[in-house]
């Protein structure tokens, strides 16, 4: 069964470039709920155990290294088909495929730098928001 959480991050591509205000108004515009949220940055290590899915990929060390570079913003969020309804919101990988609106076409610079963070499955939304957030920093 579909659950009514995702998890993102705005990227530090997208807080460097003075992007965070502009993509939470869209996120909130598009019907989702911020329920946790945090401004942190990322060790190294933290960085390579959330992308550990990537390990062995050629981009895996870039990835580690860019997610690590700045802070970034982290946040739970609540809608109906939420992971599918945001994936949508955030637009393709690559920001030369994402479709024209979405927040990656908007915002994102390069495939690496791609804005945001959109989990793919309710079970991986779950892993992630338990991976940035205690139960106490969750508001329902
Ligand atoms: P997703 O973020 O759209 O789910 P994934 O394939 O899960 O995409 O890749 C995770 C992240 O790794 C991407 O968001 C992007 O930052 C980075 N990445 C993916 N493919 C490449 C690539 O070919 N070159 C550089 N970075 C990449
Ligand atoms: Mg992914």
């Amino acid at each position: 069964m579909a659950t009514n959480r995702t998890f993102t991050m705005i990227k530090p591509d997208a807080v460097r470039n003075g992007h965070i205000g502009a993509i939470l108004e869209q996120i909130n515009g598009a019907g989702f709920k911020i329920v946790a949220m945090k401004y942190t940055q990322l060790s190294k290590e933290k960085a390579g155990e959330f992308y550990a899915v990537h390990r062995g990929r050629p981009f895996y060390d870039e990835l580690v290294d860019f997610m690590s570079s700045g802070p970034i913003v982290a946040a739970i969020l609540e809608k109906g088909n939420a992971v599918a309804d945001f994936r949508k919101l955030i637009g393709a990988t690559n920001p030369d495929e994402a479709d024209a609106g979405t927040i990656r076409a908007k915002y994102a610079t390069s495939i690496g730098e791609n804005a945001v963070h959109g989990s793919d499955s309710d079970e991986n939304a779950e892993i992630e928001g338990s991976f940035h957030f205690a139960g106490t920093e969750v508001f329902a």
